[in-house]
């Protein structure tokens, strides 16, 4: 395999003005005919080479003449002496039913559907399959009539019938776009319809295809479209440019969801839902989703890549987006809780290990590794630190003005910080170095505070990440809140002077001092995660329960109760003797429960400890087995403390059982007493819990279930066995059940999963169903995939193999796990290596894991 260079990139030698794409579908043989407007760009006799995959090419014209200058070589046409202006025909064969890479063209339960992005178009046709060749599209489906929609981006020009029981449908879509934006769609669905008049008066259509029988679930995802349009439009101005809008739902998808041009293709979870059969989690993630696929159209399609290099310059600004979106809708602190546990666990993981690259990668072998929350998650919180530096104002003026400069073209990551630059009149040079810098910059902050003078000084060093030695100062925006004792906020200045709350540390070391103060105050630091840094600081169990009591970001109020328990967790690792939570500790936690005012929400997420993988990044090296048990005997300490609150709080909270706010709140904090409850060996806690998973709301079910399950209270067997009679049918509703058998505690733990391959509704070529069992398997039931024997390692080697013939890219996804094994001890990385050796051996390796495995293994 051969790795690609960001330096190397070099402008296309063609540009494809038009191509005309024929469709002829059949499941072994679909005949697909494209005729390329095509301009020589360069002045010399350059040849085209055009990308292609498992493509049997049937025939080659020039000027509609049979042509035979070319050769096929390795996964490539190479076309010689073309004049400068010509229309090429290049017909070929694929075939979609035995594509099970779910890339460019294949069957998705009997529905034809495609996928582009990254490389898939040239699974397709031979093509310039690059980001910056954009070409109008005009597309000719053929089918059999029983697949009723036949569907491609922009507006439908035609159909009609066609001899022997076919038909057609053509489509044309006046943007201009690369390849990846293709999508077509064939199948017989059911449709949601309905209209969205956008801001200048336009109405525009929407329609959302999805199995037959599955209209009851799809209201939600069309209230979170015509929500998405109207917010774009308010917060950043940017309203719709075709006349309809489309989204189709299929089950065997590798992603969430595609933004191709008026007709996204969704992974059928990210859009089906009703209260039955999904959690208010889902109805987030839907909304959140749906939000995203919509904002690409301004921020991907209208101005797109130059490169994939730069992917992040439409999904870390898309991210970006879709974050505030959802803060705007629901809970900002929530919504930044969610998006920093993603940074700090996820992120942070991959930034320190063999995987670590900048937003924007420089060295690429399979593009697919590269959809990384790196690029999306990190790439958001870069776009979020210049909002910071900037403002909204600014930042919406550096919006509009890289629209000015850009709509229509394949642009960089620079151009739009210059963008950004040019419209704030902000020097962002510096800044620019997040682009290129690998790995998470760690901030040591000293406190001192000079009773006298009333001075306190924060004295913050910059430290390059430990596996990036030679990284360069960057402009980190620091936001702070200095408390005084009774918890009011401080008002910052300095020398007659008001400093803002937002600190910009630029160089290895810097002071910034506040005066005016009449007693030591209490520092919030990096208040709202404002910049992605391990900050590393001292503070007192005192200081983080006044700073959980009163900060104003409820952000950081969460943050120091994390920190609180990651303390006490490090506390007793240190000191195994005295293993339990303070008084104070229990004390904060039983106040939380006792105010039933608020946000509930956030509530709930102050009751949770920090999950294992927050604390395992605490550690050189994870210690597996005391964070397992220390983490649950803590928990097993707050419930039988709080037993009683837990009791009182659920019984009080009254669930109106709609998908309100506040609705979803209580179900959050009922969930949570529910969690700690199921610890309890109790008749009358038995009857909550058998009550709970007999609701007619999946959120209170799987609350009860997963409770049960994470406590192997003995209701659970029980519980598991009904939930399967009752939802067999619903392979998305069956996909939590596989989450909750993925949690099996128990020496049998590794066969029970291996039996339920067996399963009627488990499925390996479907991502969701191997996400849903072996997925959750390892990355959450952590006492059984990091077992000893290494048995847990090998189920995850087993369906590796299997899986890198089936499909790489969810492969690949799935061997995450594997790539952090230096972190453990001895026996259990040497067994984690012997399975990615295993892996290194397989004669049939796919790029996408001999990336991953090779690096892992350097
Ligand atoms: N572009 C791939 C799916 C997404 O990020 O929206
Ligand atoms: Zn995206």
């Amino acid at each position: 395999p051969q790795a690609h260079y960001l330096k190397d990139y070099q402008a296309p030698v063609f540009s494809v003005e038009h191509i005309d794409l024929t469709f002829d579908l059949a499941p072994l043989k679909t005949q697909v005919s494209s005729l390329l407007t095509l301009k020589r760009l360069t002045a010399e006799n350059d040849d085209l080479v055009l990308d292609g995959i498992d493509l049997t090419l049937l025939s080659v014209t020039v000027d509609g003449h049979a042509y035979t200058d070319f050769r096929e070589a390795d996964e490539q046409l190479i076309i010689s002496n073309l004049p400068s202006q010509c229309r090429l025909g290049i017909v070929n064969e694929i075939s979609p039913q035995t594509n099970t890479s779910l890339e460019g063209l294949y069957l998705s339960g009997g529905a034809y559907c495609t996928q582009c992005e990254a490389q898939g178009f040239r699974k397709i046709t031979y093509y310039l399959d690059r980001p910056d060749v954009l070409a109008s599209f005009d597309v000719t489906i053929i089918a059999d009539t029983q697949f009723t929609h036949l569907l491609s981006n922009g507006n439908k020009l035609d159909e009609g019938k066609l001899d022997n029981g076919r038909h057609f449908a053509k489509w044309q879509d006046p943007f201009k776009k690369p390849s990846y934006l293709f999508a077509l769609v064939a199948g017989d669905f059911d449709v949601l319809e309905d209209t969205f008049v956008t801001h200048s008066g336009r109405s525009i259509d929407l329609a959302l295809f999805v199995d037959k029988g599955n209209l009851p679930k799809t209201p939600h995802a069309m209230t979170s479209l015509k929500k998405s349009m109207q917010w774009d439009e308010e917060r950043f101005n940017l309203e719709y440019d075709l006349d309809i809008y489309m989204i189709v739902a299929v089950d065997f998808f590798n992603m969430g969801a595609m933004e191709n041009k008026g007709l996204n293709i969704f992974n059928s979870k990210c859009v089906l839902a009703n209260q039955e059969t999904a959690t208010d989690k889902d109805y987030h993630t839907i909304e959140s989703i749906v939000g995203h696929e919509y904002f690409h159209n301004w921020t991907g399609n209208r101005v797109t890549c130059r490169d994939w290099f730069q992917l992040s310059l439409k999904e870390g600004l898309t991210v970006f987006r879709d974050q505030e979106f959802s803060s705007d809708l629901g809970s900002r602190a929530l919504n930044r809780i969610d998006a920093v546990k993603v940074m700090r666990t996820h992120q942070f993981s991959e930034d320190a290990g063999p995987m670590a690259h900048p937003i924007r990668p420089e060295q690429v072998i399979e593009m697919n590794n590269f959809y990384t929350v790196t690029v999306y998650d990190k790439g958001a919180e870069v776009i979020r630190m210049m909002h910071t530096l900037l403002g909204e104002e600014k930042f919406q003026q550096g919006m509009t003005l890289y629209f000015e400069r850009h709509d229509g073209q394949a642009v960089t990551c620079d151009d739009f910080v210059a963008a950004m630059s040019d419209a704030s009149n902000i020097d962002l040079k510096q800044f620019k170095r997040w682009y290129s810098q690998a790995g998470t910059p760690r901030l040591v902050v000293k406190q001192d505070y000079n009773e006298e003078l009333g001075v306190f000084t924060l004295n913050i060093e910059q430290l390059a990440p430990l596996n990036q030695p030679n990284n360069t100062e960057l402009h980190i925006p620091f936001a702070i809140e200095l408390l005084d004792p009774q918890g009011e906020s401080i008002t910052l200045g300095f020398q007659g002077k008001p400093v803002s709350h937002v600190l910009n540390v630029t160089s290895k070391q810097q002071c910034f001092s506040f005066d005016g103060l009449t007693a030591k105050p209490v520092a919030v630091l990096l208040e709202d995660f404002s910049a992605p840094c391990i900050v590393e600081k001292y503070n007192t169990e005192t200081e983080l329960l006044h700073i959980m009591q009163f900060a104003r970001s409820d952000f950081s109020r969460w943050d120091a109760q994390q920190q609180l328990f990651i303390s006490a967790v490090k506390e007793a690792i240190s000191n195994p003797a005295d293993n339990t939570l303070s008084v104070p500790i229990i004390t904060a936690l039983q106040n939380l429960l006792g105010k039933r005012d608020g946000d509930l929400a956030l509530t709930a997420e102050l009751l949770k400890l920090p999950s294992f993988d927050t604390l395992a990044a605490e550690f050189d090296v994870i210690p597996v087995d005391t964070i397992i048990s220390i983490t649950e005997q803590f928990e097993r300490q707050i419930a039988e403390h709080l037993c009683n609150e837990f009791l009182d709080c659920y019984a009080s909270l009254i669930d109106d059982g709609t998908v309100s706010a506040s609705a979803v709140a209580t179900r959050a904090l009922k969930s949570i007493c529910l969690h700690y409850l199921a610890k309890i060996t109790d008749p009358a806690i038995a009857n909550l819990l058998n009550n709970a998973a007999a609701s007619s709301n999946m959120t209170n079910v799987l609350a009860a279930l997963s409770a049960v399950v994470k406590a192997d209270n003995p209701l659970s067997v029980e519980l598991l066995e009904q939930f399967d009679s009752h939802w067999r049918h619903d392979v998305l509703v069956m996909d939590k059940w596989f989450a909750l058998q993925a949690m099996q505690c128990g020496d049998d733990a590794i066969d029970k999963i291996k039996n339920l391959y067996e399963h009627p509704c488990f499925d390996f070529s479907n991502p969701n169903r191997v996400r849903a069992l072996v997925g959750s398997f390892s990355h959450f039931n952590t006492a059984q995939f990091h077992r000893k024997d290494g048995l847990g390692y090998q189920l995850l080697g087993d369906l590796l193999i299997k899986l890198n013939a089936i499909n790489p890219q969810n492969a690949s996804r799935m061997l995450t796990p594997f790539m952090s094994w230096r972190r453990y001890d001895e026996q259990r990385s040497s067994a984690m290596k012997a399975q990615l050796q295993r892996l290194a051996l397989l004669d049939d390796l796919s790029d996408d894991l001999f990336e991953k495995v090779d690096k892992a293994l350097q």
